[in-house]
């Protein structure tokens, strides 16, 4: 049993590990986030008190983090501001939070020897074109694109600096785009599902070629607490689920279960910048540490988090008004 510090854990993808810790292990897990827009308490409903603490608190804030990390076994840093259009329409939170948070955090488990585990993505190799054969591995050079994916790329290089320089017994992984329960109706699957439950047509940014290497929350999940307990100090892992798919066919099959003509849907302004392609080669993961994903079929995956949106209309509706006038107002 240890005690796990889970930063962004009322977040999409940290509160499904903070319910998959409880669920697959005995730790013990305080969760420290800010509850920006993004964060949600009623993601953690539910969960039994005497494994899941919660603090409100900003990780750029030394004060709040110098003593929930002395008091931890492990940090696993999940919080950030994560969404690549709000990036590039207010790019400053991304580097107080991405940036500063996760400076404050690894100063921290340095003053107080803690091992550290820093979340971040595959964006920060930048993309790769259609027909390219390669994919990302952990020896891709860094080329972000996006303010969101640079100060995810500049978080992970002062991570490494803190392991070299300091020798901060720190792991990184880099993962794939996530889909599953309590993700943010801003981002595009839940978008998507929630617009037909609102008799809203699906948005399209440009030609919806782009594609992206889906992986479910709860394989992330696995993968991370993998590296939490064989993963190599100094290392980064790279998280995939083989899932390459191009956003108009994942929105064909959102259609298609919802009971709606699979052309059912719009082409509206592409993102500037927009990444093409992104696919994950995580051979090291599953060679080295035996890790291999559990939900690999995105058919019944993308019909179970339909259903998710379909019978949680409370999770998600307060945020659904304001997030689509945002979009209108960007012409998306
Ligand atoms: P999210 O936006 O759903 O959640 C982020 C959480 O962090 C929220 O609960 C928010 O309140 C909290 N937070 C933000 N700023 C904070 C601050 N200053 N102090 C404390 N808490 C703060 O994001 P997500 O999609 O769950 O992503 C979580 C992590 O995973 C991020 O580091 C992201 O870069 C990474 N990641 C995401 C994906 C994906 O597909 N969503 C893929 C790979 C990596
Ligand atoms: O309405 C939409 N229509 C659309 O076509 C939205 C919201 C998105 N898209 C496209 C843009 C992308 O090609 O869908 C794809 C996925 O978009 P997002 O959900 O915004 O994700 P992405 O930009 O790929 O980034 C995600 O994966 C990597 C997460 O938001 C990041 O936090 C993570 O690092």
């Amino acid at each position: 049993m240890q005690r796990l510090l889970v930063t962004g854990g009322a977040g999409f993808i940290g509160s499904n590990f903070v319910h998959f810790v409880v669920e697959h292990t005995d730790h013990l897990v305080t969760v420290l986030d800010k509850l920006t827009y993004a964060g949600n308490l009623e993601s953690l409903a539910g969960l039994p008190a005497e494994r899941v603490t919660f603090v409100k608190g900003d990780i750029a804030d030394a004060s709040v983090v110098d003593p929930l990390v002395a008091a931890s076994d492990v940090v696993i840093h999940y919080a950030a501001e994560s969404h690549n259009d709000n990036s590039l329409h207010d790019p400053r939170p991304f580097l107080d939070t991405n940036i500063i948070g996760t400076y404050v955090l690894i100063e921290a488990a340095r003053k107080h020897g803690k091992r550290f585990h820093h979340i971040s993505t595959d964006e920060v190799y930048g993309d790769l074109e259609l027909d390219d054969p390669e994919r990302f591995t952990e020896e891709t050079p860094y080329n972000p694109s996006s303010p969101y994916s640079s100060t995810k790329a500049g978080s992970d290089l002062l991570v490494r600096a803190w392991v070299r320089s300091f020798g901060l017994q720190a792991t990184i992984s880099n993962c794939s785009n996530n889909y599953g329960p309590y993700q943010h109706v801003e981002k595009f699957i839940p978008r998507q599902i929630t617009n037909v439950l609102d008799g809203i047509r699906p948005k399209l940014y440009g030609k919806g070629e782009n594609v992206r290497d889906w992986i479910h929350a709860n394989d992330h999940s696995s993968a991370v607490l993998a590296i939490i307990e064989k993963g190599r100090v100094g290392e980064t892992y790279l998280i995939g689920a083989d899932g390459e798919k191009n956003n108009k066919d994942v929105v064909e099959l959102i259609l298609t279960h919802m009971g709606q003509p699979a052309d059912a849907y719009d082409h509206v302004v592409d993102r500037p910048g927009h990444d093409m392609r992104y696919a994950i080669d995580s051979s090291k993961l599953r060679d080295e540490l035996g890790w291999s994903p559990k939900y690999s079929n995105f058919d019944s995956g993308i019909e179970a988090t339909i259903t998710w949106y379909r019978e949680n209309q409370d999770w998600w509706r307060p945020q659904k008004a304001a997030t689509e006038a945002k979009y209108t107002e960007q012409g998306q």
